[in-house]
């Protein structure tokens, strides 16, 4: 018999619970999952909450009862340390798990502590968890009384853009429905060397369809910017050229701001020999498997990736939803395999495809490989997506609520598009 454990329960983590279990030998091995919140979060619709489109509680799942219908066992605790060297995880009350198989789909952690001032705790809003985003909507509530500049953006590190500029188009959206957009200039910051890189080089023309989205919006945009400092109502912001030196000095004021982080591995796994790089990103092969702990995988925004190109201000790489998916299918094969006495042989295709919304339109992203040139590119802005975006979030939210591992329309809908999780 194996225990299976599986740290962490979010876009990654649930998934991965589910897919092991089906996968795993029925009477003999166990699932766990550890998570040190009761609920699943839909995090992609945190953006939503930030402007009171959505209550906290709309995209929350409780884990309990699903958890115990299915059959996997649910620990609630912080994860304090891994011990991969005795297959063990020490818990914040003091008690331990021992596994044979981990996977860590912890997330990041969001590295507010790089830039002073920023963040919830400094003077900057975040939707990169849901209780910033609740945090958010109170302080949005205040604003739109009171309106003024906007900054919005990323900053130097970052690998997770599109968040920002669905923040920008949503509060754009937002504001112009209560016809209070004419008081609020909305400044778009960007580590990014261009619009619409994203991390990824482009997708398709996404550069020509969102600098387009931002001037008709008229929102202003820095590019090649790295965030100094940020003070009570003022970014410090430091602009390069494309040999990352100083081109121009910028002090933005705002009323309201709101900036993606850098991210890096959670304190549980940081500094783990073999285990992380510097960062705290879990080092995994193209199996998802960490080469040192053979028994232990990974999946989801806690990975390492290499940046696909250098940048003159630092960003990564993007980890979205279909990728991590990818990756979960692979790694449930793949511990299935070991169960077997076989050696991995799964491999997750990390197709790119995203939907982002805008508040009234949206946009799709499909890049397949990764890095271009690429086999499948593709970019297209319409209202479709604002609505698939939403039917997206009701579908996710109510597999999370029954414990559906895979319903086999979700597959035939993407084959059709030529995307699939596994490389034959
Ligand atoms: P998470 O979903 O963050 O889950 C991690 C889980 O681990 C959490 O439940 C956390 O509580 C738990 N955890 C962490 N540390 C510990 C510990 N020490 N002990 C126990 N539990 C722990 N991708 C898309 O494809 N489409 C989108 O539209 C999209 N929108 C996004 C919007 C935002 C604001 C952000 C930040 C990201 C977005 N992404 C999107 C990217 C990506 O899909 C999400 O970041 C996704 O949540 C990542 O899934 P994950 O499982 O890696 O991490
Ligand atoms: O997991 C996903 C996710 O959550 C993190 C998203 O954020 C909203 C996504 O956009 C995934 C998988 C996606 C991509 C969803 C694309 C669905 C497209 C369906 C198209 C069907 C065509 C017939």
């Amino acid at each position: 018999m194996a225990r299976i454990v599986i740290l962490g329960a979010g876009i990654g983590g649930i998934p991965m619970a589910l897919e092991m279990k089906h996968l795993a030998r029925k009477k003999q091995d166990e699932v766990v999952l550890i998570s040190d919140s009761p609920t699943f979060h839909f995090v992609p619709s945190n953006p939503w909450v930030a402007v009171g489109w959505r209550k906290p509680e709309d995209i929350k799942v409780e884990l309990a009862p699903m958890l115990k219908k299915r059959k996997i066992e649910f620990i609630q605790q912080k994860a304090t340390k891994v011990d991969p060297a005795n297959n063990r995880i020490e818990l914040a009350d003091g008690s331990s798990v021992n596994y044979d198989f981990l996977v860590i789909a912890t997330g990041p952690r969001l590295a507010f502590d790089e830039v002073p001032g920023f963040g919830p705790h400094g003077h900057t809003q975040s939707v990169c968890h849901v209780d910033h985003a609740a945090e958010a909507m109170e302080f949005w509530d205040g604003f739109v009384k009171d309106p003024g500049p906007v900054v919005v953006g990323s900053v130097q590190g970052a690998s997770c853009f599109g968040p920002a500029y669905e923040y920008a188009f949503i509060a754009d959206t937002d504001l112009r429905r209560r016809k209070i957009r004419d008081k609020v200039p909305m400044t778009f910051v960007t580590s990014e060397p261009y619009i619409g890189h994203l991390g990824l080089g482009g997708v398709g023309d996404s550069k020509g369809l969102l600098e387009s989205e931002l001037r008709d919006r008229h929102i202003k945009w820095i590019t090649n910017a790295k965030v100094d400092k940020i003070e009570a109502g003022k970014m410090f912001v430091t602009e390069v050229d494309d040999d990352g030196k100083e081109k121009k000095k910028h002090e933005l004021p705002f009323k309201h701001c709101m900036m993606i982080p850098a991210f890096t591995g959670v304190d549980a796994v940081r500094g783990i020999e073999g285990l992380v790089n510097p960062r705290g990103f879990v080092i995994v092969d193209e199996y998802q498997r960490n080469p040192t702990f053979k028994n232990v995988y990974s999946v989801g925004v806690c990975i390492a990736i290499p940046p696909l190109e250098q940048t003159p201000v630092p960003t990564g790489v993007p980890k979205t939803g279909y990728m991590i998916e990818s990756m979960v299918t692979a790694t449930a094969h793949n511990i299935r395999e070991q169960l077997d006495g076989k050696e991995p042989s799964f491999k997750g295709t990390w197709a790119a495809l995203c939907l982002a919304d805008m508040g009234d339109t949206g946009a799709a992203f499909i890049a397949q490989p990764q890095i271009p040139p690429r086999n499948v590119t593709w970019a297209k802005k319409g209202r479709w997506v604002h609505l698939a975006k939403i039917a997206f979030e009701k579908y996710f939210l109510r597999k999370v609520r029954k414990g559906i591992s895979e319903p086999i329309y979700e597959r035939l809908g993407l084959k059709a598009l030529g995307i699939v999780r596994l490389k034959n």
